[in-house]
């Protein structure tokens, strides 16, 4: 059984539509190779359960047994602590892994996320 569950939108604009931000966190989930499923909430109707997941009524989370997490960057960060193949144990690693993820977090992500697809 799995404890990793993503959480986003059953239905996005066209506009955004492969933009998702939850498209990194599945990207990272499939380069560790973590076992994870993957849960809808409704785009149209944010229900009390959604805003106390994400406060902003955004996507994505995730949950990790008794753990909510938010913001995709710090859900990368998360996931970086369950698989050496996203975070390296040894510094050099480390740090490689942090500069090449800080775009992300510091929200260039449109512009690098088409770089490099
Ligand atoms: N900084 C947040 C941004 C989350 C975000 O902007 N999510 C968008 C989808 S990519 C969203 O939920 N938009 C709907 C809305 O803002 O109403 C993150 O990286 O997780």
């Amino acid at each position: 059984m799995t404890d990793l569950i993503l959480t986003t939108f059953d239905w996005v604009p066209e506009a955004p539509r492969g933009y998702v931000r939850d498209l990194r966190v599945r990207w990272a989930l499939e380069e560790a190779g973590l076992p994870y499923r993957v849960n809808s909430v409704p785009f149209r109707d944010r229900g009390s359960d959604h805003f106390s997941h994400q406060p902003f009524g955004q996507v994505p989370w995730l949950t990790d047994g008794d753990i909510s997490i938010f913001e995709s960057g710090a859900i990368l960060l998360h996931l970086g602590e369950r698989s050496s193949k996203l975070m390296p144990t040894e510094p050099c690693g480390r740090s490689d892994m942090t500069q090449s993820g800080s775009p992300t977090i510091s929200e260039r992500r449109l512009s690098h996320e088409k770089a490099i697809a």
